[in-house]
Order: structure tokens, then sequence, then C-alpha cells
């Protein structure tokens, strides 16, 4: 896998433009702020909470980001399946150049194997891996750069049951080396605090309830141009998935194929099992030092908010959902 970086491509490289950096800044200033759970500042843009320095990677995407018509962007809200929508697709498109027994996934993290819009691409866009044309992001449907939507790439949109992604949301945070976590409360405390803000809307990427449903009507209106998943769908059949993936993205699997059982090897190679306990997902880190890599593969379960929310809790979660895709046709049920 090689990911090319010549220097004629270097200019490329927009966050080094001090001007453009200036009217992010500039941009960024002017918009609401909130404190998000732990002490990092919320910027609302486009009717979603960001981070500030995706949100800056986010204007640079949408102002320079160039797709290939052949792109496959791979969107999620956190904590939702990215990690393993990822790794899915990248093992259905490199399966055929690659024996699985030797797939680059067994010594590289799916976050190296398909890079983020809004992150590593998103003022490096000559970073991008050249033989495997999929792209992450977490970015909300209506804010994604015009450039993806006028070249009609497809796109696969994977979503979790909201109880099951807000507790895998709230894990990860209280595990992350963030900086500024409130340890002057307790466990207990530092759970409802975060819950309040979820359902508020105010976490990165949120509302998560808006960011579902612009994808999940996208979906409606072009569903040959978006593939719309639960994290739920894929643990009962993942089989049918990920023949379906393989499909939507025109790799589709020969007859021979799944009489070797090559569908079944792809879902062996990325289970949640195997992958989390191969050493490159096991130990180092990701984004420099910001998050362990195995922060990203905790349970990989369905309905382990049991564990975790009260009932009273559970229930104002399935309510505000109830009420928010009424009438969409879309339902959890984790
Ligand atoms: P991201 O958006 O930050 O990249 P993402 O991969 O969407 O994170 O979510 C991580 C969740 O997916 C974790 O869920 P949990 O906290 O409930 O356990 C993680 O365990 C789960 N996960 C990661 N890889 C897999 C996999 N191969 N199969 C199933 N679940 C997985």
């Amino acid at each position: 896998m090689e990911f090319s970086s010549s220097k004629s491509n270097e200019k490329e490289d927009h966050r080094s433009d001090l001007k453009t950096l200036k009217l992010y800044n500039e941009i960024i200033s002017t918009l609401p702020k909130r404190k998000g759970w732990k002490s990092d500042e919320l910027c609302h843009y486009q009717g979603f909470w960001h981070t500030f320095f995706y949100l800056e990677g986010l204007l640079s995407a949408q102002q320079h980001f160039k797709p290939q018509t052949n792109d496959i962007i791979l969107s999620s809200f956190p904590k939702t399946g990215t990690t393993w929508l990822k790794a899915l697709s990248f093992a259905i498109m490199t399966r055929s150049s690659v024996d699985i027994s030797a797939s680059p996934l067994l010594i590289t993290m799916p976050h190296e194997c398909v890079l983020s819009l809004e992150g590593a691409l998103a003022h490096n866009s000559f970073h991008r891996n050249q033989d495997t044309p999929l792209i992450g992001t977490h970015v909300p449907y209506t804010s994604l750069p015009k450039s993806i939507i006028d070249s009609g790439c497809k796109i696969i949109y994977i979503c979790r049951d909201p109880k099951d992604t807000f507790v895998s949301l709230w894990q990860f945070a209280r595990n992350a080396s963030l900086k500024g976590a409130d340890s002057s409360t307790g466990e207990d405390a530092e759970l409802e605090k975060a819950f309040e803000l979820f359902c508020d809307g105010v976490t990165y990427y949120g509302p998560y309830w808006d960011h579902v449903l612009g994808y999940w009507k996208a979906s409606l209106e072009s569903p040959e141009r978006i593939l719309f998943l639960k994290f739920e769908d894929l643990k009962k059949e993942a089989l049918f998935y990920v023949k379906k993936i393989a499909e939507f993205i025109s790799y589709p699997f020969s007859l021979e194929e799944e009489e070797k059982g090559m569908v079944q090897k792809i879902v062996d190679l990325c289970s949640f099992q195997n992958l989390s306990e191969l050493e490159v997902n096991k130990t180092g880190h990701l984004h420099g030092n910001m998050f362990e890599k195995r922060l990203f593969f905790r349970k990989g379960e369905t309905g382990d908010w049991k564990n975790y929310l009260t009932p009273t809790m559970a229930t104002r979660l399935d309510q505000i959902t109830e009420q928010k895709l009424r009438s969409s046709g879309l339902t959890f049920n984790a």
C-alpha cells in the first residue's frame, strides 16, 4: 500500500497557506461555542457541533477537496462502526490484489488504511491512498464538500442504536488521553453530564439524530448512490451485508469466490475478535499521541448500554429517538 507524496504535490498542503489558515480562524471565531463534556470547546457550524481541529479540516475540505470519480466515501457518526466499515470495505477492495493471509489490515490499523476527509486528507489530499479509493468521514451529509455531492461519488453510511453509540462514545472519551478530563466529580456524575450533553446534541458531530437523518433521507432519495447500513444488522448478518457492500462499490464476489469461502474469510479477517487481537491494533497511538489504538476496539457488541444506562436514561433516549425519527421510517432496536 502506497501513499503518494511527491514534492510537486506539496503545494497542495493548504494548511501551509497562512492566509487561508487565518481566514478559517476568523470564520471559526464568529461561530457559537459551547463547552463539551471534556474541557474542549465545540463550535456550531452548519447545524452541527465540531472540535476546532476537525472544523478547520472541514473548512479546508469544503474549499479544496477534489474527489476522484471512483472514490467511495465511508461516512458515520463517531462510534457507530467506522473502524469495522473501513476494514470491511478495504478488505473487499484489496482481496484480488493481496491474499487475505497477507492483508495490509494485519499490520495497519483500519483508520490508517482509510484516511479521513477532515483529518489526514483535509490539508494534504496528496496523502490519499491511490490504490484504494476509500475516504472516511464523520462530516454530516449537508456539510459534505459540494465537490463530493457534484461528483456523484458513492457513499456508505453506517449508524448504530443511539444508546450503544452514546455508551461507546462515553467509554472512549473517558479512557482516551484527551486533555482536561474533569476529575473533580465522580463517575456517575460524569456519565450524567455526558448524557445530558448527548441528549442536547452537544457532542462531536452532534446532534446524533440530525446526522443520521441527513444520510437516511439522502439514501432514500438516491439509493443507487448512498448505501445506508446499521451496525446491528451487520452483527446479525455479516455475510449478507459484506456481499451487499461489495456489489454496491462494484467489487462483487464471483461465484467461484463465494464457493471458495471468500466472503466468510473477509468477515473473519474484519471480525472484532480478530482485529482487536492484532498487535497493530493493541499498541501505539493514532493522530500523533492523541488516541490509543486499542480504544477503538472495546467490546464490539450490541446492547452494552444495558450495563451503563439507568432505565430512566434509556427511556429518555428512546423517547428522543422516537420523536426525532418519527415518520422517517428509520427505527433502532438494540
Ligand atoms: P470511530 O468513529 O471513532 O472511528 P467506531 O469504529 O465507529 O469509532 O466505533 C468504535 C466501536 O466499534 C466500539 O464499540 P464499543 O465501544 O461498543 O465496543 C468498538 O468496539 C466497535 N468495533 C471496532 N471494530 C469492530 C469490529 N471489527 N466489529 C464490531 N465492532 C467493532
